[in-house]
C-alpha cells in the first residue's frame, strides 16, 4: 500500500514539474532573463544543501565502520569459537572463564567475543533470548572469521538459530547455551 501511495505521489510531482517546465518555457525571453539569476542562486543553495545533508548522513552511517574496529578497544573476558556447518553449530570456549561439562556456560555482565566461521556455505549466527527475541547476529562466512562482541545483561537460557536458509535441514540448525 505504501508503494502504491509513493508511486501516486511520484507521478503527481513529476507531472507538476513537467507542467512548471512547460509554463516556464512560455515566458518571454526578457522576463526569463530577469528571473534567471534568482533561479540559479536557488539551485546553487539547494545543491549545497543536498550535498551537505548527504555528507552528514554518510559520516553518521559510516562512523562505526568497519564493524570490528568499533570494538577494538574492548577486551573480551571470553572468546568463543563458533563453527557453522550443514547443519549444526559448534560453540567452543577457547579462553577465559567458561565452565565445561557438556553444556556451554557463559558469564553475564562481561563482554564475550564470538569468532564466527563456516566450514561449508554461508550461514547466519543468531542468538535468541528465552523470550524468543533476537538479541545478536553475525553472518557465518566460509574461510573468514567474523567477530561478534556481546555482553549478556541477564542470566538464563539462550538459543542459537541459523538465520540464512542453507538447505533441507536448515530448521534443525540450532543449539543452546546458558548465561550465569
Ligand atoms: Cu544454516
Amino acid at each position: 500500500m505504501v508503494a502504491f501511495y509513493a508511486a501516486v505521489i511520484t507521478l503527481a510531482v513529476s507531472l507538476l514539474v513537467v507542467a512548471l517546465a512547460l509554463r516556464g518555457r512560455r515566458l518571454p525571453t526578457q522576463a526569463a532573463a530577469a528571473v534567471a539569476p534568482r533561479i540559479y542562486r536557488t539551485r546553487a543553495v539547494c545543491f549545497v544543501f543536498i550535498v551537505a545533508v548527504a555528507a552528514l548522513s554518510l559520516a553518521f552511517a559510516f562512523s562505526g565502520a568497519p564493524h570490528q574496529a568499533r570494538f577494538a578497544g574492548e577486551r573480551p573476558d571470553l572468546i568463543v569459537d563458533v563453527t557453522a556447518r550443514m547443519w549444526a553449530w559448534t560453540l567452543t570456549p577457547v579462553s577465559g572463564s567458561a565452565a565445561g561439562g557438556g553444556s556451554t556456560i557463559l558469564p553475564a555482565g562481561k563482554p564475550v567475543e564470538f569468532d564466527v566461521i563456516s566450514k561449508d556455505i554461508i550461514h547466519d549466527f543468531g542468538i535468541y533470548n528465552s523470550a524468543g527475541q533476537l538479541i545478536a547476529q553475525m553472518p557465518a562466512i566460509p574461510n573468514h572469521t567474523s567477530r561478534l562482541l556481546y555482553t549478556f545483561t541477564k542470566p538464563g537460557s539462550y538459543y542459537v538459530l541459523c538465520l540464512t536458509y542453507c538447505g533441507l535441514s536448515h530448521h534443525l540448525m540450532n543449539t543452546a547455551f546458558e548465561v550465569r
